[in-house]
């Protein structure tokens, strides 16, 4: 099999005909045989999954590392957002975490060597109501403890920026401020489940695609192995990576979480020039727009009120959709939604998630991520690749244990979703 190294470099004409025609393309990452016995399996080819795994082999040097997706790769969660990034969180500990996250994000292209497109574009939450103003002006006073660039502001100044809002007094729904997050932006989701896929192949961490893991293995209070549609793997570390299927996934460890998943839709419209240059948010709307490179517009909204596995489309939510948008947007009502989508949140009590460790030795846990997970990729990777490599639960994660459910030490985020769930 032909071994990923160093990107190939090709002459201008050669990148064209082999770009269109996809031929000599080396693979970005390789097919195995599944080998008999791993030093870690991470469930999950998702960001979070693929993240722990190359910070495991880059930062230490840990590289006989499974990792097994009863997918493909990003094809999940990961791949099935809106692909937006931020740290504006309401509690320090959340605020410290997500910033993490962005700085890695802001290093991302470079430490893959894969143009993961992040625009760090800005992002607007708006205010409609006093209660809504209350929680910007909170969270901003965190962000700024916490050193993250964040600050409300005001009609006129929310009117530079978004130039086609109507910030006037007299529509249904008046804009009376918005938190401001300079550092927020999107990204380009599939780019980073690749580019992270592609530096941790190139480390030496096999990729397992289309392996479901149906079983784990766990003697005397202590991880084994997993079982797998493509055979058993001893491995003295399992770390679950899942979103969707956390629980269903920690249950085969015998570890129940306190988690219940949702459904969240979201939509693109047809491209349309460049005309919005920031991500927008309303709670009160239930609704968050930005557009993309190519000028589609991404909506998304609130999750799904009933738990479900489901990832279809509904005309229900295209509708309330519709109907959200065009109270924030009046003159884009012409505009037609290209296609749908849903993604699944393993929602927790406190929206925050649950890393760490579990009463199962060696069963490790980064789920629970709520309408959270994708901005949460590259710090989760890192530090879950930590706690694997020292035994230790380092101090950026140690408020999102498990046991905080049972000891009353929750970390209230719902402060911080970008629209009421
Ligand atoms: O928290 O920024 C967010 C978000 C956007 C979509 C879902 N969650």
């Amino acid at each position: 099999m032909k071994r990923r190294g160093r990107p190939t470099t090709y002459s201008a004409g050669g990148l064209v005909s082999r770009g269109l025609t996809h031929r000599e393309w080396p693979p970005a990452w390789r097919r195995h045989d599944l080998q008999a016995t791993y030093d870690v399996v991470v469930i999950g080819a998702g960001v979070h999954g693929l993240a722990t795994a190359y910070y495991l082999a880059a930062n230490h040097g840990i590289r006989k590392v499974a990792v097994v997706d009863k997918g493909y790769v990003g094809g999940g969660g990961s791949g099935r957002n809106t692909a937006i990034v931020r740290s504006n969180y309401l509690t320090p500990e959340g605020v410290r975490f997500y910033d993490r996250s962005v700085k890695l994000y802001e290093r991302l292209a470079a430490d893959l060597n894969f143009n993961v497109m992040f625009s760090q574009r800005g992002h607007l939450t708006l205010a409609h109501n006093d209660g809504s103003l209350r929680t910007m002006r909170w969270r901003a006073e965190v962000n700024k403890l916490e050193g993250v660039d964040s600050q409300v502001i005001s009609p006129d100044e929310i009117a530079e920026l978004v130039p086609f809002m109507d910030v006037s007094a007299d529509t249904r729904y008046p804009i009376l401020g918005a938190l401001y997050h300079p550092p927020g932006g999107t990204i380009r989701h599939d780019a980073v489940n690749w580019g992270y896929a592609r530096a941790a192949d190139a480390l030496g961490v096999e990729i397992h695609q289309n392996t479901e893991v149906v079983g784990i293995d766990v003697e005397d209070g202590r991880v084994q192995g997993v079982r797998t549609t493509r055979g058993h793997v001893s491995a003295p570390v399992v770390v679950n990576c899942t979103a969707g299927w956390a629980s269903l996934v920690s249950e085969l460890a015998g570890v129940r979480l306190p988690i219940s998943t949702h459904p969240l839709q979201a939509a693109v419209t047809e491209p349309v020039k460049v005309f919005l240059d920031t991500v927008v948010v309303s709670g009160t709307l239930h609704v968050y727009v930005s557009q993309t490179d190519r000028g589609e517009l991404v909506f998304g909204a609130s999750t799904d009120p009933y738990p479900s596995y489901s990832m279809r489309g509904s005309l229900e939510f295209t509708e309330e959709l519709a109907g959200h948008v065009l109270e924030l947007m009046p003159s884009i009502a012409k505009l037609r939604v290209l296609r749908q989508w849903a993604g699944l949140c393993d929602m927790t009590p406190d929206f925050s998630p649950i890393m760490g460790v579990t009463p199962v030795a060696g069963f490790l846990l980064d789920v629970g991520w709520g309408t959270y997970g994708f901005k949460a990729g590259p710090v989760a990777g890192e530090a879950m690749a930590e706690l694997v490599a020292t035994g230790r639960t380092p101090e950026i994660i140690a408020a999102f244990d498990l046991a905080r459910f049972q000891d009353g030490r929750l970390v209230g985020e719902k402060g911080a979703a970008a629209v009421g769930h």
